[in-house]
């Protein structure tokens, strides 16, 4: 039997804002808001396809322009809602200022813009032949998805606000004390820690304070290319028999390989390698044990899988990496997780951080640190309209139009240094 084509009538994007929790990293400090993009591919009346993506007025932009272009296509047809996406906006950059996700290229920048689309269509997909995404990607490996619990040295709340729930952290008293309350609420098995914002030193006792209250949870370490490779090797030698991995202590691929060659531990990335152009110099050169997948940027969630198969031939081990998302992307996240053979560590998320916020009907939930794959065709998830709508009313109220950790964390402290490595 051959399912008849549901060409794509018509595209919806919605841009969005939610408050975020004062967070601190190597490029300055979570803004209140943090901006997303939802994106709905309409097949007539009763059929839609959901995906998100970042909110940065220029990334919108284009996913505005992009979405323009798809009405007609079969939502079946990746290769031809690609082709339609990369006519539609052409060869341009559009870089994110915050620059935690390495560098950027307009086949980047294609990628991203692609990637809620492949996600919508996937979704699509899933309704229409009555599977979930994960059936489609392959079908799944298990039936819940691990997560970290990602711990963040933050301030108490906002300049002028209210503290939040999880309060100050800006020692290893403060990060073990979160990592108590994350560990407690969602039962996570693992924890990474959002380095690159104290001297080393600093953020290594955090490390060992870490170790002694959690001495079974695998434990990493972010600092975002805050470091030079000899902060990098003193670190690694500090921190032996400590972590499951490090992540990002330098910038660059050979950067990476001159640590790697010297470290005990793996090295992960999410800032040298992030295209598939970067795999063959990362793997010349040995830079990278492990590759952190992120749909939003490698082109969706059959690219990210590619990307996995890839690092499997070459003995590279894989976890997820996030920024600030909702339940749509979750749902995705989990989706792959769940059909990737070789997601070697749990993934990264930001959801605790987002304190309740969703676009979700119902969003989806954590036991023992996993989000179990959601039931039902497609994502498995479904918007509330109301919470849509009350979100983009939020965006359209606040003057955040993109997201800049830098400027934010220089209203409160002038003298804060962008040069990276920092030490
Ligand atoms: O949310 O501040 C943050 C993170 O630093 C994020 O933007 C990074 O991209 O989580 C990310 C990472 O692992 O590098
Ligand atoms: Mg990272």
């Amino acid at each position: 039997m051959y399912v008849e084509a549901n060409p794509v009538t018509h595209v919806t994007v919605t841009p969005v804002a939610f408050p975020d929790a004062p967070l601190l990293n190597a490029a300055g400090v979570h803004q209140p808001w943090a901006l997303r993009t939802i994106v709905q591919v309409h097949c007539g009346d009763e059929l839609v396809g959901l995906g998100e993506t970042y909110g940065d007025a220029p990334h919108l932009a284009l996913v505005q322009r992009a979405a323009a272009a798809l009405s007609g296509v079969d939502p079946f047809d990746l290769a031809g809602v690609r082709r339609r996406v990369a006519e539609a906006i052409g060869a341009v950059d559009a870089p994110d200022r915050h620059g935690l996700t390495g560098g950027s290229t307009p086949a980047k920048t294609l990628l991203r813009v692609y990637a809620p689309f492949e996600v919508a269509c996937l979704d699509l997909q899933g309704h229409i032949a009555g599977r979930p995404v994960c059936d489609i990607l392959g079908g799944r490996v298990r039936d819940a998805v691990p997560f970290s619990a990602y711990l963040f040295y933050k301030w108490a709340g906002h300049p002028g606000g209210e503290p939040d729930e999880y309060g100050e952290a800006l020692d290893p008293d403060g990060i073990v004390a979160q990592a108590r309350a994350l560990v407690d609420r969602y039962g996570f098995t693992s924890i990474k820690l959002k380095g690159g914002v104290f001297a080393p030193e600093e953020e290594v006792e955090a490390i060992r304070a870490l170790r002694a209250a959690f001495p079974d949870h695998p434990l990493r370490l972010d600092p975002n290319c805050a470091w030079t490779v000899e902060t990098s090797l003193r670190v690694a030698e500090e921190t032996e028999g400590l972590l499951e991995y490090l992540e990002d202590p330098t910038a660059t691929i050979p950067g990476m390989a001159a640590v790697a060659a010297k470290a005990t531990m793996p090295l992960a990335t999410n800032m040298c390698v992030v295209n598939f152009a970067d795999v063959p110099e990362a793997v010349a050169l040995g830079a990278v044990g492990v590759v952190l997948a992120d749909h939003h940027y490698w082109g969706g969630l059959r690219a990210s899988a590619l990307m996995a198969g890839i690092c499997d031939t070459w003995g590279i081990g894989v976890s997820m990496h996030s920024n600030s998302h909702l339940g749509i992307s979750l749902a995705a996240m989990t989706h792959l997780g769940a059909a990737l053979p070789n997601l070697t560590y749990a993934a990264d998320t930001h959801t605790p951080w987002q304190l309740g916020a969703d676009v979700l009907h119902t969003p989806l939930s954590f036991v023992d640190g996993a989000v179990p794959v959601p039931e039902g065709p497609g994502l498995g998830v479904r918007i509330d309209p109301d919470k849509l709508a009350r979100m983009s009313e939020d965006y359209a109220r606040i003057d955040i139009r993109e997201r800049d950790d830098t400027t934010y964390m220089r209203s409160v402290q002038p003298d804060f240094p962008t040069r990276r490595p920092r030490w």
